[in-house]
């Protein structure tokens, strides 16, 4: 039995980068479930995670990863969704998912539509490939991220209470709120998602989503070009 089955909590280290979106995700999840952690930061505009050293933590060089001792094992684990599943399973207190079968492959569908069908085609890497190919990068970040935010906003009007999946946060809005945050990065009218914004502005008054917040990590910078 690991140590997060058998309920000790050991001591969780999280990869991210205070404006990463991805690690924003694992970082709601963690507040909300109450686990400490300490943020090891790789700051992504400066190259870090393409050291030959953080390749040992990440192969894929991104963030986050979620890091933890287990006897003189460690344990790592990459890519934002697996972190969320692997909480949701050895912390079920304070669900992200809905108890409902059919709720909580819905909430698991938002969370896909960011986390495959808009944040890998606007990331970082991403842009700079399409800056390289003579690509209009915004254009192309505002495309992806508008056409991803309507199919959102269309499953919303179907899945939305207070939140987007029901009446209890989960790990829709988890996903949601970042990539929100990073449309407006990119300029894009969020107006036209409104069932989305309310279920951003609930998530806004809760403690965990303000924590987790980038302005509130250790690493983000007073001013930050974008
Ligand atoms: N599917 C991965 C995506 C991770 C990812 O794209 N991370 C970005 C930050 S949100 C990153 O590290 N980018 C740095 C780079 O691509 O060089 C996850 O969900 O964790």
């Amino acid at each position: 039995m690991s140590e997060a089955e058998s309920g000790a909590l050991p001591p969780l280290r999280l990869y991210a980068y205070w404006r990463s979106s991805c690690s924003w995700r694992v970082r709601i999840a963690l507040e909300h479930k109450g686990l400490a952690y300490e943020v090891r930061s790789i700051h992504l505009r400066e190259g870090e995670q393409r050291s030959d050293d953080y390749a040992g933590v990440n192969t894929l060089q991104q963030v986050p990863v979620l890091e933890w001792e287990e006897g003189a094992l460690t344990r790592r684990l990459t890519q934002s969704l697996a972190i969320l599943h692997f909480l949701e399973d050895a912390y079920p207190e304070k669900a992200l998912v809905p108890a409902d079968a059919w709720a909580r492959a819905r909430a698991w569908e938002h969370a896909e539509i960011v986390n495959a069908g808009i944040q890998p085609l606007q990331n970082f890497a991403t842009l700079l490939l399409v800056d390289s190919l003579g690509g209009d990068k915004v254009a192309h970040a505002r495309g992806v991220i508008a056409k991803g935010l309507g199919a959102m906003e269309k499953l919303a009007k179907e899945t939305a209470g207070a939140y987007l999946v029901g009446d209890r946060p989960s790990v829709a809005d988890v996903c949601l709120v970042p990539q929100l945050y990073n449309a407006r990065r990119f300029d894009v009218d969020v107006d036209a998602y409104p069932t989305l914004l309310r279920a951003e502005a609930r998530c806004a008054s809760l403690p965990a989503f303000q924590a987790a917040h980038p302005d509130r990590q250790p690493d983000a910078p007073s001013a930050e070009p974008s």
